[in-house]
């Protein structure tokens, strides 16, 4: 069977899962300890140089990178469609600010995970101000303000983010200006992929 490879906490590893449960794909044998990832004895190295996860191997095919693999694991699926967006530029920009709010979330947190004393402020306020101005931007957005935005892989990353910087306390009064994003947040936690697909400890 398809081995997806994840830790139980990556928000881009958890995109990929997600997306496995809209797409009805199974996979087994790939939850890894936290811990493990950035060491030698990470079993993503075996397959991928970059050691990250997710990262996806099916028979002689290795995917890597969130987008790769959701691509494949749609197209391998049961037919829904998580890009059937490709090549409408406004979603197209939807799905980018929403990977780009990701990367700058993570980067931030992991800048948490350092020593205190060599934490950077300048850093810190940078991402501070990035992911201010992109949850702003996502309130405004219209699926966002009706509410009845499709649940594809540009929606599933926004979500992914949305929930990954609530995870380390990166914004934490985010919801005070924001009641569309708000909604729209707590609606996508009622979803069967998402609740099957939380959040995890080690294995
Ligand atoms: N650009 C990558 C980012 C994936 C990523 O950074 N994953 C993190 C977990 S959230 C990881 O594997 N970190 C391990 C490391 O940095 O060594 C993607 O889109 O998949």
């Amino acid at each position: 069977m398809m081995k997806l490879f994840y830790s139980g906490t990556s928000p881009y590893a958890r995109i990929a899962r997600i997306s496995a449960g809209v797409c009805d794909v199974d996979h087994a044998g790939g939850h890894i300890a936290s811990a493990q990832l950035r060491t030698d004895e990470n079993p993503v190295l075996q397959y991928n140089c970059t050691g990250r996860v997710p990262t996806l191997v099916d028979g002689d095919t290795i995917v890597t990178e969130t987008r790769a693999v959701c691509r494949y694991l749609e197209h391998v699926g049961n037919g829904a469609k998580l890009f059937a967006y490709a090549g409408e530029w406004p979603a197209e920009q939807f799905e980018n600010t929403a990977m780009s709010l990701l990367d700058g979330c993570a980067l931030w947190a992991r800048e948490y995970r350092r020593d205190e004393a060599l934490q950077s402020d300048w850093l810190v306020g940078v991402e501070r101000n990035r992911a201010n101005r992109c949850l702003d931007w996502f309130e405004a957005q219209p699926g966002i303000q009706s509410g009845d935005a499709p649940w594809d892989f540009a929606h599933i990353v926004l979500f992914a983010a949305l929930d990954y910087q609530e995870l380390r306390g990166l914004l934490p009064d985010w919801r005070d200006t924001r009641p569309n994003l708000a909604n729209w947040h707590a609606a996508q936690l009622q979803r069967t992929s998402v609740i099957e697909n939380a959040n995890i400890g080690d294995p």
